[in-house]
């Protein structure tokens, strides 16, 4: 038979789980309402050009490589004005976000800081050639 101190040690950890997991989704967004928005690279074009975004709100964004070539969407700005999901970090190195020809990737952030940052293509000749953009969090 169950002690009074087995059962009441159950109740309290019932209520540490429920308080934790309580805590857990006031701060952690739902990923699966996140907007999606595709960012297209293409030779030599980011589209859309200005791609816009809300403070605090969660997005995936969905970069797609349709051009003929490697290219990244560059911006050590952007990414330091968001918090991007522990998982996808590692799919930005160096401000960017590099990918080969037909290569996909999703990056799910939140827009933290308001700015409007440059965004930039970094092969070369590739931001002359038209490979440059902007990232507005408003
Ligand atoms: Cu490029």
């Amino acid at each position: 038979m169950m002690s009074f101190r087995t059962a009441a040690l159950g109740v309290a950890f019932s209520f540490f789980f429920i308080s934790a997991a309580g805590a857990e989704d006031a701060v952690t967004p739902d990923w699966s309402k996140a907007q999606t928005v595709e960012v297209t690279l293409t030779n030599y074009a980011f589209s859309p050009q200005s791609l816009h975004l809300r403070r605090g709100m969660p997005y995936r964004l969905h970069f797609v490589n349709n051009g003929s070539k490697s290219h990244n969407f560059d911006s050590d700005k952007f990414f330091a004005a968001v918090t991007i999901v522990p998982e996808d970090r590692a799919k930005v190195t160096d401000g960017k976000v590099e990918l080969e020809e037909g290569q996909s990737t999703d990056v799910r952030l939140i827009p933290v800081t308001p700015g409007t940052y440059p965004v930039s293509c970094s092969h070369f000749l590739h931001a002359m050639l038209g490979m440059r953009g902007e990232a507005v969090i408003e």
